[in-house]
């Protein structure tokens, strides 16, 4: 067998049924003889973030995979391998490679040296033999601990060469570790004694599905939770101990909760310190909670820490916190709940105005709020972009089932979100998902709404034009004022439909439902559709500094 086709045989063995491409790599046409269908993107970047999404999608049980060619291929994809790094999501990157005689050779782009800062796992196969155990380490990587790109970097010439033996591959395995148990004890009495404590759940729930395992625990200890960016949607929204998600921008109950916390409770997170993450106060009691002891004591100083999966955290420290309680909440939840109720209700008051604005050019608080009412908030997956948009969405979107919200923003790249929204609907194909970006982010990554197109994955995108880098006007006084450096311009109602999508521009509040019902309608039809709202330049958020 030639390493090209086994290559496609371990992909199908591992279940691969999508492959993520931009030619030239002799691994599409391979993968295509054994029925994985290959999905070619405009630029590989966007293949990446693809992929990106179908892993978290997943919680990582289908792993998403990107192939693309040496030298322009593999130099291009940089910035989708660093997103997925900075996120931390599992994914498996397989570059040609120049030919080995000239692999180390001056000017040729080596993938091996210059990925190995943004992949868990970086390797070159010079031998055909090499081949599967190479893909089965990277897979193994991806699929155990801290989840994170695997890079695996095949030289163009030895696609042709014959394995010495047959394949022989097995899956590979997802093993699970649980935390030290006298840990679990411990961390279970400084739970009990907190008089105030938070729960802040990372992604690591999503990846471990632990969802009800951290409602359990709630649950029991009463207490409020919050998630990251990352973990949004890991807890209902609107349940009545959710204080909403943090992020740059949250929910004032997010900021007075954490703050007037005793003990924080962080689960499934790194705690890293990020413009993107919300701060957590100083001289609390930190627990820290995560798959990966690397990040302990990384950011922020711990006092008790549980190193484990997600899951068999939650659960061991339920087990236990159940048994000192008798099975029986202490009472306190009622206390708590108003206490969150009251502060949600004045936070949302004084929002009101922008979010049922009837203002031209349109807020994009209102468009955000029609969207909120309008779609079926629990069958859709949504994520936002960088800018604003991201700001404006995160706090006011409640989520209430798990993997609704793609939440990112270790590294903030503008364009990520289209690419997120379309791996999230080939993941989940009967779920509305929908982007949201402004004009600056579809600048990056536009012409993969073509695409969306050509490939048949009818998402729903809501863009905010405001012919402007509005989150930038700050910054950039002068340039702006002398040489209208923050303006930008397009018409992408019209270049949605010029790629044959649906696209609308929408200019007036009446408006904005009416086009998102017939937005949506196109998406199910299998149109990917492309809202244009004009929008004002908003740069007022959430914001607790
Ligand atoms: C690749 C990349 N380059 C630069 C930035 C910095 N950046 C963040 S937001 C932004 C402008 C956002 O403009 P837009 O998307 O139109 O949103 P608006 O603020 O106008 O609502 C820039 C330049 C980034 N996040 N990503
Ligand atoms: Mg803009």
């Amino acid at each position: 067998m030639k390493v090209v086709d086994a290559i496609a045989q371990i992909l199908k063995i591992e279940g691969v049924e999508y492959l993520f491409a931009y030619p030239v790599n002799h691994i599409i046409e391979a993968a295509a003889k054994v029925g994985i269908r290959p999905i070619i993107v405009r630029q590989e970047r966007v293949g990446l973030h693809m992929a990106d999404a179908l892993s978290r999608m997943t919680s990582g049980e289908r792993i998403g995979v990107f192939c693309m060619q040496s030298g322009p291929g593999s130099e291009n994809a940089f910035g989708g391998v660093a997103q997925a790094y900075g996120d931390s999501v599992p994914i498996v990157v397989l570059p040609m490679g120049y030919p080995r005689a000239i692999t180390n050779v001056p000017p040729n782009f080596n993938s091996f040296l210059n990925y190995r800062h943004v992949t868990k796992s970086c390797e070159q196969v010079i031998l055909p033999q090499a081949v599967p155990d190479a893909l089965r380490r990277a897979f193994t990587q991806v699929r155990n601990g801290r989840p994170r790109p695997a890079l695996v970097e095949i030289p163009h010439d030895l696609f042709g060469e014959e394995l010495p033996q047959p394949l022989q591959y097995r899956p590979t395995p997802t093993l699970r570790y649980g935390p030290d148990a006298g840990q679990v004890r411990k961390v279970a009495d400084v739970l009990l004694k907190a008089s105030r404590p938070v729960l802040y759940a990372g992604q690591g729930v999503h990846y471990a599905k632990g969802w009800q395992a951290l409602r359990d625990l709630a649950e029991l200890l009463e207490a409020p939770v919050t998630t990251s960016l990352g973990g949004k949607s890991a807890f209902p929204e609107n349940h009545p101990l959710s204080l909403g998600s943090g992020g740059k921008a949250m929910p004032h109950t997010v900021h007075h909760f954490l703050h007037q916390a005793d003990v924080i409770f962080g689960i499934g997170c790194s705690f890293s310190i990020t413009n993107f993450g919300v701060r957590m106060p100083k001289g609390k009691t930190i627990v820290h909670a995560t798959l990966d002891p690397a990040d302990i004591n990384k950011d922020v100083e711990v006092e008790y820490a549980l190193v484990g999966d997600a899951r068999l955290t939650l659960e061991a420290l339920g087990d236990e916190i159940r048994d000192r309680l008798g099975g029986k909440p202490r009472g306190r939840k009622e206390q708590v709940a108003q206490e969150i109720k009251t502060l949600k209700g004045e936070w949302l008051a004084k929002w009101m105005p922008k979010l049922t604005s009837k203002e031209v050019p349109l807020s994009p608080y209102r468009v955000l709020w029609d969207l909120l009412h309008t779609v079926d908030v629990a069958n859709t997956v949504i994520t936002h972009d960088a800018g604003s948009p991201r700001d404006q969405l995160s706090p006011f979107w409640e989520a209430i089932t798990p993997l609704s919200y793609i939440g990112w923003g270790k590294t903030t790249q503008l364009g990520y979100g289209l690419g997120l929204a379309m791996g999230a609907k080939l993941a989940l194909p009967d779920r509305l998902c929908i982007n949201v970006w402004g004009d600056a982010a579809i600048g990056f990554t536009g012409m993969d709404f073509e695409t969306a197109v050509r490939e048949r994955i009818p998402i729903l995108s809501i863009l905010f034009n405001n012919f402007s880098m509005a989150m930038e006007l700050p910054i950039m006084p002068v340039s702006t004022e002398k040489y209208r450096s923050t303006d930008i311009s397009g018409n992408y109602a019209d270049m949605a439909r010029a790629f044959g999508g649906y696209g609308e521009r929408v200019t007036t509040p009446d408006e904005i439902i009416p086009a998102i019902k017939r937005g949506i309608q196109k998406t199910e039809e299998g149109t990917p559709a492309l809202l244009e709202f004009l929008t004002a330049k908003e740069i007022e958020f959430s914001l607790f500094p």
